[in-house]
């Protein structure tokens, strides 16, 4: 079946409306052959007003919800959600170009991620705290904060959603999402399954999940609206850096999960058997393309030309083509952008004395003139230049060598991003080392995997201009409520903290 013959029928099936595809001024194109898929219309900024203004009254009822009960509206998302996934994976192919194996594993996420804020809808537990006063009983509370934004990238134009919406929802908050503008079939997809959720629940308010379609000028409005006590953005770090002070002027709370520069330190000690395969999965899959790709591999010098060696062969043989092929491992770039930024870089590496060792090229370009197959590219570097420094949104790693353990951490920590990070050794000193404080500086580091494919039951996100924001598992919750400190006194005196005497003479 041609692709938009196939994103028809997976929308259909998905229960996405006939008419939402047809009319609209936003072209969506498939990234695997460039030919378009549908026609949705763009939200404008007094429809975003009026969704913001149904969530913001949506969460006075449904922070009424006990939060077990919220927990039930995911719990039957996470149902729609398996018995979607075969669908909902085939449209991530369709509409990003993730080869069918990652398609699925990003709903497989989603249903994770479900289940995870199943058990959480019980557990969202405060604290007993010693009280300094006799007689007097503190405690903190977790309440619902408010309408969430969502602003999500293309690359997991699905999963990042719901992290989020899963944690807001049981957390008693409406979410109002406003995803790539490269992506908005996987996300009315995602509305119709949680429409599909909220039917059978019953009573849930109107307002509780608002989709915005649109670009900057929309993710501007929401970063500027105080109804909106939180927005947790996912992007580059450019796109961090616009909105995060446009909602830091207005005092709300932003949760940022950035650009990553991640890097795995090849010991000498690793086993070299799972550092190429671990390396291929991190560098290659999802075509380079997930803010935990790997795109510094720092090896020392006593294997580097084994290492680099063993990874040519490996590069070379990956197969690059259609994601929705069974044999498939590199599917298309997103679009002619990034092939560009790819060659921009891979001209600056040379340029820099970077010694191309794989790839660097276009593939598939008279099967598929209007897409964008790139070569997975292993690229030798003298040393961490500034194109080192950047993210590349593409198959792109960089090769560096190192002496001295300290020489290795030094490198990758000297980035301004701080994402995830890897280590591959046998020497459990070393190991310790890299995951001590003095040791990587991301949020995420990893032993002998690569930097890439976290579970969703830790907390994910990074450090330095990765933007600091935690999502997903761990305690990542508390970003989407509000503490509340509790001081009861159940004596009929009145001691007051510190010891302070304050009695009024008589
Ligand atoms: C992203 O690229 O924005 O750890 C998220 C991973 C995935 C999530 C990536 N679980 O690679």
């Amino acid at each position: 079946m041609s692709a938009p013959g196939q994103a028809t029928s997976l929308l259909e099936q998905l229960g996405v409306d006939r008419a939402q595809l047809q009319s609209g001024d936003l072209v969506v194109r498939t990234p695997i052959t460039g030919e378009e898929l549908a026609r949705v219309a763009r939200t404008d900024a007094a429809a975003t007003d009026a969704s913001i203004q149904r969530a913001a009254a949506a969460f006075t009822a449904w922070s009424d919800v006990p939060g077990p009960h919220r927990g039930e509206l995911v719990r039957l998302l996470g149902e729609e959600l398996r018995r979607e996934k075969e669908a909902l994976g085939a449209l991530v192919t369709l509409e990003v170009g993730k080869i069918a194996q990652e398609g699925l594993g990003e709903v497989q996420e989603m249903i994770d991620i479900c289940d995870f804020a199943v058990g959480l809808s019980r557990q969202l537990y405060g604290r007993s705290i010693a009280s300094e006063r006799p007689g007097h009983r503190l405690t903190e509370t977790w309440h619902p904060l408010g309408p969430i934004a969502v602003i999500s990238a293309f690359n997991f134009p699905v999963a990042v959603w719901s992290w989020n919406a899963a944690l807001a929802l049981v957390c008693g908050d409406p979410v109002i999402w406003k995803p790539s503008e490269r992506t908005p079939l996987t996300a009315l997809a995602c509305m119709s399954l949680l429409h599909r959720a909220v039917e059978r629940f019953g009573g849930a308010p109107t307002g509780l999940a608002e989709l915005v379609i649109g670009g900057a000028d929309r993710a501007v409005q929401l970063a500027d609206d105080p109804r909106i006590p939180l927005v947790s953005a996912t992007g580059s770090t450019q796109m961090g850096k616009d909105l995060a002070p446009r909602i830091a002027a207005r005092l709300g709370r932003s949760l940022l999960e950035l650009g990553g520069n991640n890097a795995a330190i090849v010991a000498p000690s690793a086993d070299l058997d799972l550092v190429v395969r671990g390396v291929l999965f991190s560098a290659v899959g999802t075509a380079g393309q997930r803010c935990t790709s790997l795109r510094r591999l720092i090896v020392h010098e006593t294997i580097a030309d084994e290492v680099v060696d063993r990874l040519a062969a490996a590069y070379r043989s990956v197969p690059v083509g259609d994601p929705r092929d069974p044999g498939t491992l590199v599917g298309p770039l997103i679009g002619a952008d990034s092939f560009g930024r790819l060659e921009e870089a891979v001209a600056d590496a040379r340029a820099a004395g970077g010694e191309v060792v794989a790839g660097g090229d276009r593939l598939l370009a008279d099967e598929f003139p209007d897409a964008w197959y790139a070569s997975p590219t292993l690229v030798r570097m003298p040393s961490q230049s500034a194109v080192v420094e950047r993210e590349t949104f593409a198959p792109l790693l960089y090769v560096l060598t190192y002496s001295e353990p300290d020489e290795a951490i030094a490198l990758q920590n000297g980035v301004p991003q701080g994402l995830a990070s890897s280590i591959f050794t046998t020497d459990l000193r070393e190991a310790e080392r890299f995951l001590a404080s003095s040791g990587s500086d991301c949020g995420i580091a990893n032993v002998n995997i690569g930097p890439s494919g976290a579970e969703i039951g830790g907390a994910f996100g990074g450090e330095k201009e990765t933007g600091g924001g935690r999502e997903s598992g761990s305690d990542a919750w508390k970003a989407y409520m509000r503490r509340q400190t509790a001081t009861v006194n159940y004596t009929n005196e009145l001691p007051l903290a510190q010891g302070i005497v304050f009695d009024v003479p008589s």
